[in-house]
């Protein structure tokens, strides 16, 4: 493997102040082998409760952010995205003959219904809660949310630009698979990252093993982990080649994790819903070898 061991908890939307609380308490008091960079990940409007209440040892990510700067866009968490989104869709209708407010309105809601659900923080308050990470390109933001690889790429290279790390998530649908297509979809996802790569773990999450219980092989794995060290060779450098974290996430649970962190260029985890469970999660950053 390459690097540390890395493995980040993302709590995607779970949680409440008690559940998180006791989360947290749970992972405060769990033993954690030494040689381990351990994150978690929780929902933005937790971060500081965790902030607050976690130990050090561990450190927090965000699950999203922003392109740039926040500003004036009442009641977002996110900044610019919302209000150029409606900008936009708003010029496009009145140019199109739509010029009554509820049509322009219900227009605009027709028009960005999934982009209007996005949440992303600008990344100075990501920083100034105290986050030294941020997941992005994670296939629900992908798959369900509709964020592409330019999108994605503006995210992490503002992201890396203001000091705030990158866990880059790539991934190919089940259907990308069955048709051969993994290492293409994988390395396209890839280049999106291009830039910096000193503060960037990869994380291969293949879409088909996403909370379905249905974890990657350990071969399965370790054949893209290789393919996508392969590729930064040849697209970056051998150095960044070799240091680069390159770590599995897909139903990776307490029972599944040690076997897979056995291989080579496993580099550690990005766990999701056993993330939620203080012993398995530890279980999972103590199963690095
Ligand atoms: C993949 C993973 C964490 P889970 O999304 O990012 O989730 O472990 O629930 O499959």
């Amino acid at each position: 493997g390459s690097g540390k061991f890395f493995v980040g908890g993302n709590w995607k939307c779970n949680g409440t102040k008690d559940s998180i609380s006791k989360l947290v308490s749970d992972l405060n008091s769990a033993q954690l082998e030494s040689d381990v960079d351990v994150v978690v990940a929780p929902p933005f409007l937790y971060i500081d409760q965790v902030k607050n209440s976690l130990t050090d040892r561990i450190e927090v990510s965000a699950q999203n952010c922003w392109t740039g700067k926040g500003g004036a866009f009442t009641g977002e968490i996110r900044a610019h995205y919302y209000a150029m989104i409606r900008y936009k869709l708003s010029s496009l209708l009145h140019a199109v003959g739509f010029t009554d407010f509820v049509t322009v309105t219900d227009g605009i809601r027709l028009l960005s219904k999934n982009l209007l659900a996005q949440t992303d923080s600008s990344v100075e308050q990501v920083k100034d809660l105290g986050c030294k990470w941020v997941i992005l390109g994670h296939s629900e933001r992908r798959h369900i949310i509709g964020e592409n690889d330019e999108f994605i790429g503006k995210k992490a290279a503002y992201a890396l630009s203001q000091g705030v790390g990158v866990i880059a998530c790539i991934g190919e649908l089940l259907q990308e698979r069955e048709a051969g297509k993994t290492f293409d979809v994988c390395f396209q996802q890839l280049k999106a990252f291009a830039g910096s790569w000193d503060n960037v773990v990869v994380a291969y999450e293949p879409v088909w093993a996403i909370g379905t219980g249905k974890v990657a092989t350990p071969e399965q794995a370790q054949e893209v982990h290789v393919a996508v060290r392969d590729w930064l060779t040849k697209n970056v450098s051998a150095e960044v080649a070799s240091k680069t974290r390159i770590i599995y996430g897909g139903s990776v649970n307490g029972s599944n994790s040690s076997d897979l962190a056995k291989k080579e260029d496993i580099d550690g985890f990005l766990v999701g819903g056993a993330s939620l469970k203080g012993p398995e999660f530890a279980t999972i950053v103590n199963s690095v070898t």
